[in-house]
């Protein structure tokens, strides 16, 4: 049984970014309430909107507009070519490609529901389904040859029905064949806070103990895993047949399993107190961006996530908090953020003469993105973030 543990509010769909003309128009939201399931240690979302509602033709989100997803998708592939040598790869969600622009071209095949992102993978030459994937699309793919290595970024815990994801990968792998799958690790989204991780989209946060429970069921086991630092702490799980001897499990995978336990991701008080943790974070924020707006200083967005439409939404920050954001996708330029309905500009390096505080929506990629603001920062510029607690900085 699921149990709730967290209540972010009544939230419009993450993605959906308004046009102006649409501002006037009623947005559809949903309730985000997260669960625990007991049984299998899964952490999900309890509302599920449909998937077409999701990922349809107007999907915003290009792996490709930040350096550090293409740094980490360069160098996996050259690591899974070096290790593996795979025949035959399909990539589970391959967004504009930065990952399988990596593969020589008849060694790789691409599945994208979003068919203005196949369309770029389909434009460079590489073979795209733009379909979701399933039991009859795995079929179709595999029918003639198994694939050696199947990958997927970001995109099952984008998936409600597991059991048909991992059913259709079990009969698309060989017999030697591996799995690798990257999503965003449950306990680093706990220890930092980062409730923004659950939205419309993020249907599960994965921790290694549900998923081997879950795997199990479909005869198939993590023999290692890689804890990264994309997405704000993700993990990446190498997945086999449990009929598969060439893979030891990784000393990696027990140790991870045992850092979960301890922090108790098996118990659901965990989660009651990370809620708690949740609610005063609110209160924190909220009280930053009251005293810089009584102070009348400017306050700016960087990088219109996904993310922040749930910090946003959850705690009532609006247009008269936050002038604008800045981001790069030029989708996403000009239009507005769902429920708070701040506008989105084209990104501009960062001037301190213009703008005193930025609350940074990427967070995950503070790094990136301090490095290419050192002159605001140098000059007295400020950024706000809420992880993993609200702060100036
Ligand atoms: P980013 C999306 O989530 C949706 P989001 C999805 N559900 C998911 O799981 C993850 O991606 C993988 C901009 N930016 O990656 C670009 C700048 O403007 O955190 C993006 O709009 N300047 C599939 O949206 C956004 O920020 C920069 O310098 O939460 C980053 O979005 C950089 C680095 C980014 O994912």
């Amino acid at each position: 049984m699921i149990k709730k543990f967290l209540d972010l509010g009544s939230q419009p769909l993450a993605n959906s970014y308004l046009l102006k003309k649409n501002l006037k128009q009623k947005e559809q939201t949903f309730r985000l309430e997260v669960g625990f399931d007991k049984k299998n240690y899964l952490v999900s979302i309890l509302k599920k909107v449909p998937k077409e509602k999701m990922f349809n033709k107007n999907y915003p989100y290009k792996s490709s507009e930040s350096i550090t997803m293409q740094k980490s998708f360069k160098n996996l592939a050259k690591k899974i070519i070096k290790k593996y040598k795979p025949k035959f790869v399909v990539e589970i969600g391959s967004n504009d490609g930065a990952f399988i622009k990596n593969f020589n071209k008849n060694s790789v095949i691409g599945v994208e529901p979003c068919k203005n992102l196949a369309q770029i993978t389909k434009k460079k030459g590489y073979k795209t389904y733009s379909d979701y994937w399933g039991l009859k699309l795995a079929n179709k793919i595999t029918k003639r040859k198994k694939a050696d290595l199947i990958y997927s970024a970001n995109t099952l815990s984008h998936i409600e029905n597991l059991a048909e994801i991992f059913e259709s990968i079990n009969n698309a792998l060989s017999e030697k064949g591996i799995l690798i799958i990257e999503d965003p690790s449950l306990l680093k989204c706990l220890k930092n806070l980062a409730y923004d991780q659950f939205y419309c989209e993020h249907i599960y946060v994965f921790s290694l103990i549900a998923l081997k429970k879950v795997l199990k069921e479909f005869n198939l086991e993590i023999f290692d895993v890689e804890n990264t630092s994309t997405h704000g702490g993700s993990n990446r799980y190498y997945i086999k047949k449990n009929s598969n001897s060439a893979y030891k499990i990784n000393n990696r995978v027990n140790i991870e399993i045992k850092n979960e336990l301890k922090f108790g991701l098996n118990k659901f008080s965990t989660f009651q107190k990370f809620s708690k943790k949740v609610e005063k974070s609110k209160i924190e924020l909220l009280r930053i961006f009251s005293s810089l707006n009584n102070k009348k200083l400017k306050i700016v967005g960087y990088g219109a996530t996904a993310k922040s439409c749930t910090v946003l939404n959850y705690c009532g920050i609006g247009k008269k908090d936050i002038k604008y954001f800045y981001d790069t996708t030029s989708y996403k330029v000009n239009k507005y953020l769902p429920g708070s309905n701040i506008l989105i500009k084209k990104y501009k390096k960062l001037d301190h003469n213009e703008i005193d505080f930025v609350f940074l929506g990427a967070w995950n990629f503070k790094k990136e993105i301090f490095k290419k603001e050192k002159s605001f920062i140098k000059n007295g510029g400020r950024f706000i973030t809420h992880v993993p607690y609200p702060k100036i900085i």
